[in-house]
């Protein structure tokens, strides 16, 4: 009798903590996907449509740099990034070094292999995208900027 009534209750705090994660999960997730907004301390300027659109621009990377260094689309394309360089590059949305403002970069472009073409998820919100190589950040020729309108 001394034990019973309080088994139940070590049963609910062991359930509870696992429960309070997946809440928070889900209020940040949808928090994120209603409108252009700041996440981790970088603003994003487009939000992605999660999948690849037509292509509205090609953006060639070799070792002079990236050509044409902008590009305007209209939302919903994506952009198509050539690399005709020998090495691989890194393309990611600005900020560097946290990425983020465009997602659609970071998750459709990132590493592009030596004649590797990629294309950028297409681009949701009208903006200007900002990107740079990753793995060479200071180099203003590989700086670029996509357009969307
Ligand atoms: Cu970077």
């Amino acid at each position: 009798m001394r034990g019973v009534p309080g088994r139940p209750c070590v049963l609910t705090v062991a359930v509870l903590p696992p429960l309070a994660v997946l809440a928070a999960a889900i209020l940040t997730a949808c928090g994120s996907a209603t409108s252009p907004s700041s996440s981790g301390g970088v603003t994003v300027v487009s939000r992605t449509t999660g999948s690849i659109g037509a292509s509205g621009a090609t953006i060639t990377i070799t070792a002079s740099g990236v050509s044409p260094s902008s590009v305007t689309i209209s939302t919903g394309q994506s952009v198509t990034f050539i690399n005709n360089d020998t090495r691989s590059h890194e393309m990611d949305s600005d900020p560097h070094p946290q990425h983020g403002s465009c997602p659609s970069i970071d998750i459709g472009v990132g590493l592009v292999a030596p004649g590797q073409t990629k294309l950028t998820q297409g681009f949701m919100d009208a903006g200007t995208c900002g990107f740079h190589d990753h793995q060479d950040a200071n180099n203003a020729g590989l700086k670029g900027s996509i357009v969307i309108r």
